[in-house]
């Protein structure tokens, strides 16, 4: 799977937006990598409030990706070269600029008002004092009705009330409407928010977080409403789905995602996007270690692989670049990058790999704060200015943790904006790109771009034992993560050496030999700096 954020991959006619014609322009770039399928971010029409994440008309195209012409042009130019397209479902809000929202505002008896969470109240005087994914608290009062409104998100995505039936017969009539235009599955955004834990009262977790685990998220009549959607809408159709959202353990994951549960193929796993996150927040960074890193790894694989298959991922619009996390994106950018391919590539379940991984591309530090756009990092910096924070260690913050780090344009070639558009970009560039482009790692043949695709074919070879089982061996150790999948004869032996030193290759009680490797070759004793080896066991 290959993610795509439409706003930065390509901007085809000038205004400094990515869009769905950019797309198609570089259909062989994408066609190129050997990749089977593209995840595309939402291209509804949206008052972009949360980039795309608030959607006010799901039947059609924003006119600033495009048409629905050019969507199925896209759709089109996909299908002829093999390659699916999965969209984005968000259906845990909508935008407030959506019908259903203004009809559903405009009077309590209004026959969209239960279309939403509204409770009747007084000016400053919230139905309970949750506060919202971005700041602020989770009601908005309206005026009109004098009556609170639910968003767990901006107070532009007011959440959809999923008790109501009518709701969930228009998700599944929109869901219908794009898979019987061919699209092949869905990314389900915050799947895991849309049952409430009703009523709405307060709790006593101090930590947002929390809040999200226990009250949020995995509400009573969530895997009620996924197995309807289930049985209306995906079981029709030869798709795939992955759902998103936080608060969904490695305990639980296995009743979204159990092969018996008629609910979703896969979830993305957000522990380890969220495991630096301390009390305060995203910005409230703390240590992880690399041990903590595998164990994630390890039990989630445990338990996922009893009743299902999963996702794996190391990064995507929402979070830095994984080689600036993951990797060193100085001294090793190179061969650290084709580590984490490595990973993505080898270990057991579906790689998701996020547009930009295939060159290296790292996290950007603006200096200038104008240049930031995330409505969530845009929050978080106002209020350390309100409360008069320290603005220095804030910024810090931003540049290890922001989602624009991801967001900026994808890096073409050395021209003006790395050849994203001939406009101004909607969000500057990485300074970066003159080293880091699609088009330098072309003409070298020993580039990360070069190498992921050796990976890609070597996955897709038949040789290599995509279903087979993982075993870690030395899961105690400092620096490499080593492993096994087999699946009957086909074994092989992942090492990767996550660190700037050259490290001694513990005793292998196995046979083993050199199939592709971040240094074209291996030596028997030593692992060099951010080495990866995939090896075939030959015995024992
Ligand atoms: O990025 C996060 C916080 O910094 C996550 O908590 C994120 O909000 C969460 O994973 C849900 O993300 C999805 O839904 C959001 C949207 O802003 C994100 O871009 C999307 O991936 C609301 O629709
Ligand atoms: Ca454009």
């Amino acid at each position: 799977m290959y993610q795509i954020y439409p706003r930065s991959f390509k901007d085809n006619n000038g205004d400094g937006i990515g869009d769905l014609k950019g797309i198609i322009e570089k259909l062989d770039h994408i066609a190129s990598l050997g990749i089977d399928v593209i995840w595309l971010g939402p291209v509804f029409k949206t008052p972009n409030d949360d980039n795309g994440y608030d959607i006010s008309d799901y039947y059609s195209i924003d006119p600033e990706f495009g048409t629905m012409e050019d969507f199925d042009d896209l759709l089109q130019g996909l299908h002829q070269r093999g390659i699916k397209l999965i969209m984005d479902l968000v259906v845990n809000h909508t935008s407030d600029e959506h019908d259903w929202f203004i009809q559903s505002k405009s009077s309590t008896d209004s026959p969209y008002r239960d279309f939403y969470y509204w409770i009747p109240g007084e000016r400053n005087n919230p139905p309970t004092r949750w506060e919202a994914f971005f700041g602020g608290s989770a009601w908005e009062f309206d005026e009109h009705t004098s009556s609170y409104y639910l968003h767990l998100f901006t107070k532009k995505q007011p959440d959809l009330n999923w008790e109501n039936p009518r709701v969930r017969q228009e998700v599944y009539r929109m869901m219908k409407f794009w898979l019987d235009k061919g699209i092949d599955g869905f990314r389900m955004d915050v799947i895991s928010l849309i049952s409430k834990r009703l009523p709405f009262r307060d709790y006593n977790y101090e930590h947002f977080m929390e809040m999200v685990y226990n009250v949020h998220a995995n509400g009573p009549r969530i895997h009620e409403f996924l197995q309807e959607m289930h049985r209306e809408v995906l079981q029709h159709y030869d798709i795939m789905t992955v759902g998103e959202g936080p608060g969904i353990s490695k305990e639980i994951a296995k009743d979204y995602i159990g092969h018996d549960r008629n609910e979703l193929n896969m979830i993305f796993q957000l522990d380890l996007m969220f495991m630096d996150h301390g009390p305060g927040g995203k910005f409230d960074i703390q240590p992880v270690s690399f041990k903590d890193f595998k164990n994630l790894f390890r039990e989630w694989d445990k338990s996922v692989s009893e009743t299902g298959w999963n996702n794996i991922f190391l990064d995507n619009h929402d979070f830095p670049r994984m080689v600036s996390r993951f990797g060193n994106d100085h001294t090793y950018r190179e061969k650290s990058t084709m580590l984490l391919l490595t990973f993505l590539m080898t270990m057991r379940g579906t790689p998701c790999i996020y547009m930009g991984s295939e060159i290296g591309m790292t996290n950007v530090a603006f200096k200038d704060l104008k240049d930031y756009r995330d409505i969530e990092t845009l929050n978080y910096l106002q209020k350390i200015k309100k409360e008069g924070g320290n603005l220095k260690i804030a910024i810090k913050n931003v540049h290890v943790q922001g989602r624009d780090n991801a967001r900026v344009p994808m890096q073409w070639n050395e021209n003006e904006h790395a050849g994203f558009t001939t406009g101004t970009p909607w969000i500057s560039v990485n300074p970066e790109y003159k080293n880091i482009n699609v088009e330098k790692a072309e003409s070298d043949s020993d580039s990360i771009l070069h190498f992921f695709r050796r990976l890609i074919k070597l996955r897709k070879s038949g040789k290599f034992p995509v279903l087979g089982d993982f075993r870690e061996l030395f899961p105690e150790h400092l620096n490499l993560f080593l492993f096994t999948r087999t699946d009957g004869l086909k074994r092989v032996f992942i090492c990767l050496n996550f660190s700037d030193h050259i490290i001694d290759m513990p005793s292998i009680p196995f046979r083993y030999e050199y199939w592709l490797g971040n240094y074209g070759n291996m030596t028997e004793t030593k692992m060099r700096p951010w080495e990866a080896l995939i090896c075939k066991i030959t015995s024992g």
